[in-house]
């Protein structure tokens, strides 16, 4: 399980046109990863401890010894590997943003639920136990009625006019650019702590508008995605959301945090100190009050009594562990882990929405 998730990440950055697999419920084995190149995907498998690999994806699905397929392959194939997966009475856990498009992301959640199988879509980050935590928190009354979501994820990656294209810069390969790569991860965290989101406006921006390739700094190919994109929003609850995503934010490498105002409290997260929740109570003593540093490491925090003593902290791999244990489970016991595909559907719904709004310069709703 540990080396599976971690693994899985590794393999994401390294091999991005490669899915794997595994076995499960029992014992999950790593059976075999998929990659159309086969040096590259020999190789993947020797690193990562597959038993074993093929050159087309088509082939692993057949096979009898795979249970789940794990999809992380550009966005572009995501809808015609689930869907076929799940013909093939695979259960199936995606990448980020589950598909190109709301009717891409439509036809995936019709095909698993026909077939019967679990499905699962890998936003991990609500599988911090701090994070956890806050829903548990929020859930329990403890912020009253939710007034503001602020969400952002800031990464300087692409700062470089001269950092070269890649698929995630291409439309059709990843339909939209940063908004769809990680302002998808606030709007879960949003979905997942705050509620259903039903309008929004927002704006799409494209900095740098061509890029060199790859080892050929004299060829230019056009960006035709967004660099940043940001928004406001609307939750079914009266609450009101602002997000922001950037590759373009300087000194931020991975800045994925938020803030939740209640009428009673307020909580603050940032991924780069994943291990602690910044909690503020209203009801606190006068010249007491102020935000408190819960550090999420005792076993009364969700999934971090699964792990070492209290304060030794958990780091980015293990929301993927956590992630992966509820695959794991719901494989086992047969009920549906979130966040799933319907999950997915909603998620693409929003973010569709905001390029929609982008795009016309106006509010637009959106529909659970
Ligand atoms: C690149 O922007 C990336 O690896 C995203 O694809 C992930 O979803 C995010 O968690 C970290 O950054």
């Amino acid at each position: 399980m540990v080396g599976y998730s971690f693994m899985g990440k590794a393999h994401t950055q390294a091999y991005r046109d490669v899915s794997y697999y595994f076995d499960t419920p029992a014992t999950p084995v790593l059976k075999a990863i998929a990659g159309r190149n086969e040096d590259k995907v020999k190789d993947a498998a020797e690193k990562l401890g597959f038993e074993s690999y093929e050159t087309d994806w088509r082939k692993l699905i057949e096979r009898d010894d795979i249970d789940v397929v794990d999809i992380v392959t550009p966005n572009l194939s995501h809808a015609e590997i689930a869907i076929a997966a799940a013909k093939a009475g695979k259960h199936v856990i995606c990448e980020k943003p589950l598909a190109m498009s709301v009717n891409e992301a439509q036809a995936m959640l019709k095909a698993v639920e026909e077939a019967g199988v679990i499905h699962m879509i890998s936003h991990n980050y609500r599988f911090a136990p701090a994070v956890q935590y806050a829903k548990q928190l929020i859930a329990e009354g403890k912020l009253g009625k939710i007034h503001h979501f602020r969400g952002v994820y800031l990464q300087d990656w692409l700062l470089d006019p001269k950092a070269p294209i890649a698929w995630r810069m291409k439309k059709e390969m990843s339909g939209y650019g940063t908004h769809g790569d990680i302002a998808a991860h606030s709007i879960d965290l949003a979905r997942f702590l705050v509620g259903e989101i039903n309008e929004v406006a927002g704006l799409l921006k494209t900095f740098v508008h061509e890029r060199p390739l790859e080892g050929s700094p004299d060829k230019m190919e056009t960006v035709d995605v967004d660099d940043a994109s940001a928004f406001i929003a609307q939750f079914d609850n009266g609450a009101m959301g602002v997000f922001e995503a950037s590759r373009f934010a300087g000194g931020n490498r991975n800045g994925n945090r938020f803030e939740i105002n209640g009428e009673k409290g307020s909580i603050k997260w940032d991924l780069e100190n994943l291990n602690n929740l910044h909690v503020y109570f209203d009801d606190d003593a006068p010249g007491q009050q102020g935000f408190r540093l819960i550090n999420c490491t005792e076993a009364e925090h969700p999934y971090a009594g699964a792990y070492w003593p209290s304060g030794h902290i958990l780091g980015y791999e293990h929301t993927f562990i956590n992630l992966i244990h509820d695959l794991i489970e719901s494989v086992a016991n047969g009920k549906n882990p979130t966040p799933n595909f319907k999950d997915g559907v909603q998620n693409q719904k929003v973010l569709e929405a905001v390029a929609e709004a982008s795009e016309k310069k106006s509010w637009v709703s959106i529909e659970s």
